[in-house]
């Protein structure tokens, strides 16, 4: 498997971390945002969408995180990144869906790009619009965390929320947008980030990261 990725794209983060809660080993191979190399004719080609992640799998490129995590748990379904109850998948899911679609759609870096380029706002008028849909969508989040009551993680193991769920506390606190009234979801935040599978998919641990160190032991890639 090939992963085409940007060290800080949130949406590869999602399926650095998918992949490696599955424990499948991957050719990574870095997409320069900075440089929009995601819009040269030979990424398009790859992927029409023109963006990452994009996952070389199984004969096809495959984009759209989404779509992709959920190819890669029916594809390998150990471990599970869904629960098996019925209920407890609907609740993965009205959670995770809710991140993906409410606080990630409108932040990306193509909206961000349009708010900056083409309707002329100042960075901290696109900052304050980052800002306004991470708390609109967290503190309901958090509501129904603290209604459930859960613990270290939404359910028994991480999974789907919590996959979903990193990239955009990682892009929050980049913002300093103030966690400190989301305990639920700083408390998972603490013990994701202490499993290596999170570790390891953290854009900090990524090649293309200025922030990377060559691992001891290893060779640079
Ligand atoms: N819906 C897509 C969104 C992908 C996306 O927004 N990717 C961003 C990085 S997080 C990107 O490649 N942006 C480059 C661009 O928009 O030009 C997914 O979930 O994969």
């Amino acid at each position: 498997m090939r992963l085409f990725a940007y060290f800080r794209s949130s949406t590869s983060y999602r399926v650095r971390i998918a992949l490696a809660l599955k424990g499948l080993d991957y050719e990574l191979v870095p997409v320069n945002l900075r440089s929009s190399e995601q819009k040269g004719a030979e990424f398009v080609a790859r992927n029409p969408f023109g963006g990452v992640p994009v996952l070389e799998a199984a004969g096809r490129e495959r984009a759209q995180s989404l779509a992709i995590i959920d190819w890669l748990d029916e594809a390998y379904p150990e471990p599970p990144l869904l629960p098996a109850a019925l209920e407890d998948r609907y609740t993965v899911r009205e959670l995770a869906y809710a991140i993906a679609t409410e606080i990630h759609a409108l932040n990306n870096l193509q909206v961000l790009k349009y708010l900056r380029e083409d309707m002329g706002h100042t960075e901290a008028e696109t900052d304050d619009w980052y800002r306004h849909w991470l708390a609109r969508t967290l503190d309901p989040v958090e509501a129904r965390l603290a209604g459930i009551g859960s613990g270290d993680f939404l359910m028994d193991v991480p999974g789907l929320f919590e996959i979903v769920l990193i990239p955009q506390l990682y892009n929050a606190r980049k913002l300093s947008f103030d966690l400190s009234r989301h305990p639920h979801l700083t408390r998972i935040e603490a013990a994701c980030l202490a499993l290596p599978a999170f570790r390891q998919a953290h854009p900090d641990n990524q090649p293309d990261s200025p922030e990377y160190r060559v691992p001891a032991g290893e060779t640079q890639p």
